[in-house]
């Protein structure tokens, strides 16, 4: 049966996808696309969607991604990614429980600290953005100063990966999610040890893939 990966790669489903590239493991991956993208969800031809019933029985949150590894079902990108790197080993994965701790601790932090504001400068600040707001833009960035600064002492302390100085999962987690500020250029060049990471993190072969087949996608 092998890893089904689920979501469209114009969503979070960019993160298990990575990792599995980079891992270099086989996988299916089924397009199941945001509801709310599409114009009439409940129409009989609408392609496989997060309201879908047939997807609501393997997440019935409707969120994607999630993943079904020979029947193990799980979902939230950040947990899916930390097990495919736990289960499968090598330097991405944790080498004892320290660093499973670390890695954790950061994934947990890109989650709750960051990905909000991250999102919303994704959302909101480029001018050309349908939902550009500039005064939750300019918040949104104003909120991101201090975790920027935070791991970018981090990165420099410690080699220049968020954990045990070579790249591994944390880093895929990171990088997600700080991907989505990238519109604010202000808060990078602010922090050059987050600008040398972010850099070196998406010149990866296995990033660069996944992002290929996500901007082939339709919009
Ligand atoms: N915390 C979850 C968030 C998942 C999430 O919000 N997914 C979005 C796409 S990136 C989604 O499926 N939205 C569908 C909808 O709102 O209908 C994770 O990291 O996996």
């Amino acid at each position: 049966m092998g890893l089904k990966i689920y979501g469209v790669l114009r969503s979070r489903a960019t993160r298990p996808v990575w990792l599995a590239k980079e891992l270099g493991l086989p996988f299916e991956r089924v397009p199941v696309i945001q509801a709310y993208r599409l114009a009439e969800p409940e129409a009989p031809d609408a392609p496989l969607h997060t309201a879908s019933p047939a997807f609501r029985a393997v997440n019935p949150n409707g969120l994607v991604p999630s993943i079904d590894d020979d029947g193990l079902v799980l979902h939230e990108s950040l947990a899916i990614t930390l097990y495919l790197a736990c289960k499968h080993g090598g330097p991405l994965a944790p080498r004892d429980a320290a660093e499973t701790g670390l890695m954790a601790m950061w994934s947990l932090w890109a989650a709750t600290r960051c990905e909000p504001h991250a999102l919303t400068v994704l959302q909101r600040f480029p001018a050309t953005s349908k939902d550009h707001d500039p005064v939750a833009a300019a918040a949104a960035v104003e909120a991101l100063r201090e975790p920027f600064g935070v791991l970018d002492a981090a990165l420099r302390d410690g080699g220049g990966f968020a954990v045990g100085g070579r790249f591994t999962v944390a880093d895929i987690n990171l990088a997600e999610v700080f991907r989505y500020a990238q519109p604010a250029a202000e808060l990078f060049t602010a922090r050059p040890h987050v600008q040398r990471w972010l850099a070196a993190c998406q010149s990866r072969p296995a990033f660069q893939e996944m992002m290929a087949e996500r901007e082939a996608e339709p919009l």
